[in-house]
């Protein structure tokens, strides 16, 4: 599939401001790259869906556009009245500013044809394609006259140069509905049920507690010695926040500051071995591990069959990622007879809530996400989402995060996001980190214990599927045992 771009908070930041009002929400409706350079489809996709936003990348990685508040239509080249239309400049490769274009004549803002892209005022001053374009390479050669013979707008020849860069063939067009989010949404209900009554430290010493006496099946009659613990493996983008989930726990645990995982933003991934962290509560390790993993990247990033080597409880702690291989059974990091705790019981994905929810990264690394999801599917290995950084997505929640389970913004984040990475919603455990400057928070706490417990409990299903492999002393079930009769 071709390379879709995306929209980021700082570009619908800038886009927001020139439309004017308050908060808006950004939907994809339409990209050349994903869906085909075709009119029909384009028109297909966006008419009559209200206000939307168009963008055209260019090959010089210009990026500039069309703002138009009336539906497209599949016209026949009529002129339709947009007061508030308008064209802008985004950005481009040497860094020119972004600028938007006010509109002249009205009455003249777009322009319906149903054989065309989207096509703004009459000259026209944007015409982004007209009938179906093959994709030759890596680009889409757009009609010459595609940008634009202003006259509608107020931009002029020597402006389209520059910002076009004097290049009119486009890696993408991309069309959004842009729609006002008026005020957020509290849902009186919880959106999911949760057996967390008041966010209070009564609560949190309940979690926590309950974590401390955690071992693996022990709400099944397995003893405490037959499985010592649980390992949950980390694994997503770069960046996502897989390390700060451990410092947040850590921080939890020992009551004070720590960031022995090294947490950073930086586009490489800081973490280049594989580490994996038990956590001391009261002088004694809790009964589960965290592996954090080399993050996913485009260039390269963890390698499949390595994954594999994880969640088989191959791979050693501190082995460092090799670029462009893998581990190999001569490396006295590769552990030839790993026993059922050295093996991964439960994964997270670790994911940012603040990316588009339909494309919440890039293609490579979804593709790499996509392989690894489906190795962990053949092993039976439950999977979760993280749905870090919630406190990008909604102003109320981050002010006080014990309304998560009340917003419909992150509700609605929490399906989308299950449903592009074909998991059930139940799965997506919304999640915020503590960060350097901040104390210790106590709803933080509250809310990393449950998805943590959440862990816990995926990693018993887990095991659960083994119970036959424990042998009979040490498991005792408590549960009755069914009837003869069945
Ligand atoms: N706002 C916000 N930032 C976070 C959160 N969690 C992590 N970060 C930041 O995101 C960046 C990347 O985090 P890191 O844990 O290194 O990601 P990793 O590459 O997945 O291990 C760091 O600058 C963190 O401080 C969060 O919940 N909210
Ligand atoms: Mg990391």
């Amino acid at each position: 599939m071709a390379s879709f771009k995306q929209l980021c908070e700082q570009d619908k930041e800038k886009i927001n401001k020139w439309i004017g009002g308050g908060k808006k929400r950004y939907t994809l409706l339409y990209s050349a790259a994903n869906n085909g350079c075709d009119p029909t489809t384009f028109h297909t996709n966006c008419d009559n869906k209200g206000p939307t936003v168009t963008l055209v990348y260019n090959v010089n990685g210009n990026v500039y556009g069309g703002y138009a508040r009336v539906s497209w239509m599949s016209g026949s080249g009529e002129s339709v009245y947009d007061s508030d239309a308008f064209l802008f400049f985004l950005k481009g490769e040497s860094g020119q500013k972004p600028c938007k274009f006010m509109i002249k004549a009205p009455e003249y803002a777009l322009t319906m044809n149903k054989d065309c892209g989207p096509t703004f005022g009459k000259g026209p001053d944007l015409l982004t394609f007209q009938n179906a374009i093959t994709k030759v390479t890596d680009s889409l050669p757009l009609p010459l006259n595609s940008v634009m013979s202003p006259g509608t707008y107020q931009i002029s020849a020597d402006t389209v140069t520059e910002i076009t860069g004097g290049k009119f063939d486009a890696e993408d067009v991309v069309v959004y509905a842009v729609e006002d989010v008026a005020q957020e949404i509290y849902l009186p209900t919880p959106w999911r049920e949760m057996d967390l009554p008041t966010w209070n430290s009564e609560l949190l010493n309940l979690l926590k507690k309950e974590i401390e006496e955690y071992w693996p099946l022990r709400e099944m009659g397995v003893s405490e010695d037959v499985i010592p613990y649980i390992n949950i493996l980390l694994l997503g983008p770069v960046g996502a926040g897989k390390s700060s989930f451990f410092n947040t726990l850590n921080s939890l645990f020992r009551e004070r500051l720590s960031i022995q995982a090294r947490a950073g933003s930086s586009d490489t991934s800081l973490t280049k071995s594989f580490n994996v962290y038990s956590i001391i509560s009261n002088r004694r390790p809790l009964r589960f591990r965290i592996c954090d993993c080399r993050g996913f990247e485009d260039a390269h990033g963890v390698d499949l069959f390595d994954i594999e080597a994880i969640l088989d409880g191959n791979i050693k702690n501190k082995y460092t990622f090799v670029d462009k291989s893998h581990i190999t059974k001569e490396s006295p990091f590769y552990r030839r007879d790993p026993k059922m705790h050295d093996r991964v019981h439960c994964v997270a994905i670790v994911v940012d809530a603040n990316n588009d929810p339909d494309y919440p990264m890039t293609e490579h690394v979804q593709e790499q996400i996509k392989r690894t999801q489906e190795l962990m599917n053949q092993k039976g290995v439950p999977q979760l989402i993280l749905m870090n950084k919630i406190d990008g997505l909604s102003e109320s929640v981050r002010g006080d995060l014990s309304r998560i389970f009340h917003s419909q913004e992150v509700k609605e984040r929490v399906e989308k996001l299950a449903h592009s990475l074909r998991l059930p919603p139940y799965t997506v455990l919304p999640m915020k980190n503590i960060d350097t400057e901040q104390r210790i928070n106590i709803n933080v706490n509250i809310l990393a214990l449950y998805n943590l417990r959440q862990m816990l409990r995926a990693a018993d299903d887990y095991l659960l599927n083994y119970l036959d492999e424990f042998s009979g002393d040490k498991f005792e079930p408590t549960y009755e045992k069914s009837s003869d009769t069945i």
